[in-house]
């Protein structure tokens, strides 16, 4: 490991790239930059310390819901020897010790300003440089800026009437503070979505009495965290060559082979047996995309799926009133959901479940939250569940100018844009870790996707002298317009989620992933690399 402290080697910056974010993509682009290709590097994150999203998300309950064994990093055969886990997923304080074990062995944390958020970042055209303004008043000068700001970490905290008189406590599951002790509290949960689901499921059996404020009723599938014996860990070990071979050329990336049999035409019998069999199996990716190849693009196999789970919210939930409401009346095609013994929560003698749609919120009060309907629930503490201003949020939340002063805000005014996930038009040797555009999958074997080839192709800029690279405006609109024709082959423009920004009042609808598949992408990628960039100007 080089420890020296790295010299600049860019004529008249401070550093080489400055870095923004240390969760798992911002600290893998420092590894390859600084540890690899020798760069100076600075990082920046608004946390105390490394994790991204998993040092911000520290809500009851939360957990990934991709296996442990292909929740890492794949690039460091030390650190896959090392890995550690007990149960099939990984709860976030084992997250948090993972990503801190990784810092620890790359050495990565004396290249970081921690508690620092980046304000602004601006391209000079004449020095070929980003002038990188924090929170703290400082400006840094880089050839390259690489942002890994996460594609979920924008917190979305909708407004309510009354909210400021309210007496108790208001959190934010993406935000979520260290003092936090919900046993015996009247809880109120807004929001049913992959982490309102953790929430909900870890809170009520602590909690005196639990409300949650549904407005959509969501497709929720058992994600069957069993405890993980180290026979089975040992061979996923020995395994990871062919583990990770089969990941990176997967779809969805995450550990399974996705099937290739449609439900169209399977017999009613035969759909049962496989939906039940993934029921049992569990996890939320594997039933949408590991029991039949349609359930995201055929209305036919999508409503066989849809169905199935009705049936089971309609055996688990008792109270058949209850169990009505629970049940989704849209498609299954928002990002699959899962999680432990969701629908059980209802039985709960100290649960009562909220139908926001049917009787709005209508404001807090300093009690707690009055419905339309005049119905007043009485809470110590209010989550909100509501989750994210997803892809661009934090792009266009930040002061991010490229050539002329262009701002990202206004590049992305009808909806983000992006090249490759990865850059955009007038932004110059700037590189995105899941921007706009980008795989829809399991993220760290994306993010290492994405961080290779912005490292790869930094190393070629530097070896052949190129001053600056960004796309043409052919090949942006023609990445954009490839990945509204795939999202346009499935259902899921049909329902309405963050993945096309449909949850934030006022968001323009727009395509924001690369649907067809890591494995695809990775090729479309490598390509551009192969074929020397054609699509970027270079200076
Ligand atoms: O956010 P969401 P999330 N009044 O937007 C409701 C990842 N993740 O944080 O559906 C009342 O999905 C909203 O209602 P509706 C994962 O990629 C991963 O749960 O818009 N309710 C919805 O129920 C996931 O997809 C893990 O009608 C309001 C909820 O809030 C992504 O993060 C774990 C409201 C928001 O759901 C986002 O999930 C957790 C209002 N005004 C998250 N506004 C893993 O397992 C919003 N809602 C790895």
């Amino acid at each position: 490991m080089n420890v020296q402290t790295e010299i600049t080697k860019t004529t008249g910056a401070d550093y080489d790239a400055v870095v923004i974010g240390a969760g798992f993509g911002g600290l893998y682009a420092v590894h390859k930059l600084r540890n690899e290709q020798g760069m100076n590097v600075q990082g920046f994150d608004s946390a105390s310390d490394v994790g991204g999203t998993w040092w911000y998300n520290r809500y009851p309950g939360a957990l990934s819901d991709t296996e442990s064994y292909v929740y890492r990093y794949s690039f460091d055969k030390e650190l896959l020897k090392r890995g550690h886990w007990k149960t099939r997923y990984l709860t976030q304080p084992e997250i948090l010790d993972y990503m801190n074990e990784v810092a620890d062995h790359l050495d990565l944390r004396r290249s970081y300003k921690f508690n620092t958020k980046v304000d602004g970042a601006h391209y000079n055209e004449e020095t070929g440089l980003w002038s990188v303004v924090t929170d703290s008043g400082q400006t840094v000068t880089a050839k390259y800026l690489v942002t890994g700001l996460g594609l979920l970490s924008a917190t979305n905290t909708p407004s309510f009437k009354g909210v400021d008189d309210f007496k108790g406590r208001i959190l934010h599951t993406g935000a979520w503070p260290e003092d936090v002790d919900l046993s015996n509290k009247r809880v109120g949960i807004i929001g049913t979505g992959s982490t309102g689901v953790q929430v909900i499921t870890a809170t009520a059996p602590v909690a005196k009495h639990l409300t949650v404020f549904q407005r959509s009723a969501q497709y929720v599938v058992p994600i069957g965290n069993t405890p993980q014996d180290e026979a089975t860990i040992s061979e996923q070990k020995a395994n990871y060559d062919q583990i990770w071979d089969q990941v990176k050329n997967s779809a969805v990336a995450f550990g399974f082979e996705e099937s290739t049999i449609p439900a169209e035409t399977a017999t009613q019998e035969e759909r049962e047996r496989v939906f039940e069999a993934a029921w049992q199996r569990g996890g939320g990716f594997y039933f949408m995309f590991g029991t039949f190849c349609d359930i995201a693009t055929s209305q036919v196999a999508n409503d066989a799926a849809a169905d199935f789970i009705k049936g089971k919210i309609r055996k688990i939930v008792k109270d058949p009133q209850i169990a009505e409401k629970l049940i989704p009346n849209d498609l299954y095609a928002k990002r699959p959901l899962c999680g432990n013994d969701y629908f059980d929560v209802y039985n709960r003698d100290n649960v009562t479940l909220a139908d926001v749609k049917s009787d709005p919120i209508a404001e807090f009060t300093t009690n707690g939250i009055r419905l339309e309907s005049g119905e007043e629930h009485e809470l110590d503490v209010v989550i909100f569940a509501t989750g994210f201003d997803a892809v661009d949020g934090n792009y266009v939340k930040m002061d991010l100018r490229g050539r002329g002063g262009v701002t990202m805000r206004d590049t992305w005014k009808e909806g983000p844009l992006g090249y490759l996930g990865m850059m955009e038009v007038d932004f110059p040797n700037f590189f995105m870790i899941l921007g706009p555009n980008g795989p829809f999958t399991n993220l760290p074997p994306s993010i290492e996707t994405q961080v290779e080839w912005i490292s790869e192709t930094i190393s070629t800029m530097e070896e052949s002298g190129v001053k600056s690279v960004e796309p043409t405006v052919e090949a942006r609109d023609a990445w954009v317009g490839t990945c509204r024709e795939i999202a346009d082959m499935t259902l899921f423009p049909k329902a309405e989620s963050w993945i096309f920004g449909a949850n934030i009042p006022g968001k323009k609808n727009a395509v924001m992933f690369y649907m067809a598949g890591i494995g695809n992408y990775r090729t479309a990628i490598s390509a551009v690399k192969d074929d020397g960039y054609p699509s970027l100007i270079r200076d």
